[in-house]
């Protein structure tokens, strides 16, 4: 059985920071090998995640190894269903998207993870996940048939987010989704994060630091960066 510390470690222990999204449809392996290499020189990346929103590529456990056998941190499954699970990882978002009212995104992909979950034994980190309007549909708003919450709603998000904590979980990740226009605002950062006892972690549209750095000042554990990574915006 492992050691179920990363969820302590990742979000109480750890300063705040970047998490960097390897999508397997959008990065290689061989390419996102070459990336960790530098990345894992950088203090500021605390974390990987690895998930796709629609994951047509195949071979998902090697490339969860793949990554894990080049870094020393922590790396999470972010995964959008049930058939993008790998033993390899060293936990699992367990997520429910709790702004959007599709049942099956509430409970029913969860249902099925269990029988992995239980065979496996992998840490999983409740999480409520939050989509917020990033200025144009992303692939998350298509595939999960669910509409954001008004990027000017900030009341909104946060008693989301509020309601989330209160059901148990134990993360609140807000999310403008991968290749957003518009990061979500600094200020429904702050009114979710003040609001709540949970950390909460925010991603979808950063693509530079002072950006990533305010997010943080705003409230957010850390910041999820996948596009500007894997285009080379960040870190080059
Ligand atoms: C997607 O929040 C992540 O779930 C990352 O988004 O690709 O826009 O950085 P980007």
């Amino acid at each position: 059985m492992q050691q179920k510390r990363v969820y302590e470690n990742l979000f109480k222990r750890c300063d705040s920071g970047l998490i960097v999204l390897f999508d397997p449809d959008r990065t290689k392996l061989s390419e996102a090998v070459k990336k960790i290499e530098k990345l894992n020189r950088n203090d500021m990346i605390k974390a990987y995640f690895v998930g796709s929103s629609f994951q047509t590529s195949f071979g998902l456990d090697e490339y969860v190894k793949g990554v894990k056998d080049n870094t020393d941190l922590p790396v999470i499954m972010f995964p959008s269903s049930h058939s993008q699970l790998s033993k390899h990882a060293d936990a699992m978002l367990y997520m429910s998207l709790i702004s959007g009212r599709n049942p099956y995104l509430l409970i029913g992909e969860q249902l099925r993870m269990v029988p992995f979950i239980v065979e496996t034994g992998i840490e999983t980190i409740p999480t409520g996940y939050i989509l917020v309007d990033g200025g144009k549909i992303t692939s998350v708003e298509f595939m999960s048939n669910t509409k954001p919450i008004p990027r000017d709603k900030k009341d909104l998000v946060a008693y989301h987010a509020k309601a989330g904590e209160l059901f148990g979980f134990k993360l609140i990740y807000l999310e403008a989704g991968s290749g957003a226009l518009y990061h979500v605002p600094f200020e429904v950062i702050k009114a979710t994060s003040s609001f709540l006892d949970i950390p909460v972690i925010v991603g979808g549209g950063f693509k530079n630091i002072k950006d990533i750095e305010n997010a943080i000042k705003s409230g957010a554990k850390h910041v999820v960066v996948g596009t500007a990574v894997e285009k080379e915006m960040l870190f080059v």
